[in-house]
């Protein structure tokens, strides 16, 4: 892994309906984690967040993709950001945010890196388009985005498209999955762990067959990593809890093995909701499995 990471915020809330996960940004740094990057060797600059303005503001041009053309601005300059990074050689580490700014992040990193896998953490699979999302909430669709479904507002988010392949996208902890998603995953046959194949598989043979898998095919690997991919016992701060979900050792396990591989070349981490958290459980939680996926070690 790159030993030089740039923090970026993206306090983005217009992807979806609850307040607060615009705070997200705030909580994860409260919580430490550019002291805890640096006591593990790692020079870290904190390039402050992008700017997303008042949802009261913007004017709406989609009948059904909420907020679409603040979202589509947001994620252009999210974009440019990350590639900036990129070319100076940094490790970029997004904190959200609802989910919608991957398609802002996954623009960026996927220029440099042609061939871009991604580890899709997360209990939804985001493959929603306007025609299958059941709310018009476009943190529902950013994967489908970035393989090349969707508003060409946000489809051309950095002036080319798709930006992944659906064969180099691996989803872990899907519990949530709509009747268009299912449909979506088979078509393109999208390699999905659902918490069916954790629990049987176990976590271990998940990531060594997910880092075998990308491994083989990619040239860089983007993880993103929706906290609600973990059980709501173990992250209550987000926006849509599903029972059912990752534990937090099973998660720092992932964590260690992905930090193991060296296979990562940049991440995000998404969808933390400081007004729904109990006393910053979930910011903390992001900033430890931060410190194993970044090869933090028990002895
Ligand atoms: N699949 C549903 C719910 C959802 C997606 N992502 C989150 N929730 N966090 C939708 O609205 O697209
Ligand atoms: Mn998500
Ligand atoms: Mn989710």
């Amino acid at each position: 892994m790159r030993k030089q990471i740039s923090i970026i915020g993206a306090p983005m809330d217009l992807g979806q309906s609850r307040r607060g996960v615009d705070m997200g940004p705030s909580a994860i740094r409260y919580a430490g984690v550019v002291e805890r990057l640096e006591s593990l060797g790692y020079t870290v600059e904190d390039c402050g967040d992008i700017s997303i303005g008042k949802r009261e503001r913007f004017e709406e041009t989609s009948k059904v993709l909420k907020n679409l053309k603040a979202i589509a601005k947001a994620c252009g300059e999210l974009c440019k950001t990350i590639e900036t990074e990129v070319k100076r050689e940094r490790f970029p580490l997004v904190l959200g945010g609802d989910h919608s700014i991957a398609i802002g992040t996954l623009a960026g990193v996927s220029r440099p890196y042609k061939n871009l896998g991604v580890i899709w953490y997360d209990a939804h699979g985001d493959l929603n388009t306007a025609e299958t999302s059941p709310s018009g909430n476009i943190h529902g669709m950013p994967l489908a985005v970035s393989l090349g479904y969707g508003d060409p507002q946000l489809t051309s988010t950095g002036g080319y498209q798709p930006k992944v392949k659906p064969e180099n996208v691996v989803i872990i902890g899907a519990r949530a999955l709509d009747m268009g998603e299912r449909e979506f995953i088979k078509e393109k046959g999208i390699r999905v762990y659902t918490m069916h194949e954790i629990d049987r598989l176990g976590m271990t043979r998940v990531m060594t067959e997910t880092i075998e898998y990308l491994q083989e095919r990619t040239d860089g690997v983007h993880l993103s990593l929706d906290l609600d991919g973990l059980d709501p016992n173990e992250a209550p701060g987000v926006g849509t809890p599903v029972n059912g979900g990752i534990t937090f050792r099973e998660s720092h396990l992932a964590m260690e093995l992905l930090a193991e591989s060296d296979l990562l070349t940049s991440a995000e981490f998404v969808e933390v909701n400081p007004i729904l958290d109990i006393q910053n459980k979930t910011g903390k939680l992001a900033v430890d499995l931060m410190g194993s996926l970044f090869g933090e070690k028990l002895l």
